[in-house]
């Protein structure tokens, strides 16, 4: 039991330290060479939400989520957002696949992380998993490269993780709505 609770608080220690800063995200080891693509589901549903790793190129990039074939409008300029800022992808469902891309040098080209859809038939993202910070939740990091055909291929263009935000029921908002009325109505009679 002793060691149990003392292992408990061991963990609990590693977690907060590990949420105590800015950790930033590991760099493409390899540059010069291609990622090896990936390809991504939703695990459950909800609200996809991108928050901004940093690796600001010299282009303006944006990024975006093609779900189920359909693409969403871009955002989360490379250049205008701070580390852990967040923007909303799309609404999905679990099961659906995801699809992410990078909207490079100002619009000029869209790359996907679905090799096949690129014009220039190479990998434009790098996944890799990220612990998480006090700004960004942990999970899956996506590393693009912006130039065409792979230019230096160091995926050091644009970066976010992703996460899938549940949005609450309809019962559970009918509950919200009780609590927040009761707060009200308790305010009221003070
Ligand atoms: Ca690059």
């Amino acid at each position: 039991m002793k060691t149990a609770a003392k292992r408990l608080l061991l963990v609990a220690s590693a977690a907060l330290l590990s949420l105590a800063a800015q950790a930033n995200p590991a760099v493409y080891p390899t540059p010069g060479t291609p990622a090896p693509p990936s390809s991504f589901t939703a695990a459950t549903s909800g609200l996809l939400v991108a928050y901004y790793t940093g690796a600001a190129g010299g282009f303006t990039n944006l990024v975006g989520a093609r779900i189920n074939g359909v693409d969403g409008t871009p955002g989360l300029d490379n250049h205008a957002s701070a580390y852990g800022q967040t923007f909303v992808l799309g609404a999905v469902s679990a099961g659906d696949s995801l699809v992410f891309f990078i909207d490079a040098n100002s619009g000029a080209a869209r790359y996907y992380s679905d090799v096949s859809l690129n014009s220039d038939g190479v990998n434009h993202v790098w996944a890799a998993p990220f612990a998480g910070d006090a700004k960004v939740p942990a999970g899956t990091n996506l590393a693009f490269e912006d130039l065409p055909s792979g230019g230096d291929f160091n995926y050091n263009d644009h970066s976010f993780v992703y996460q899938i935000t549940a949005v609450p029921e309809p019962a559970s908002w009918a509950l919200l709505l009780a609590g927040a009325a009761g707060l009200a109505w308790r305010r009221r009679l003070r």
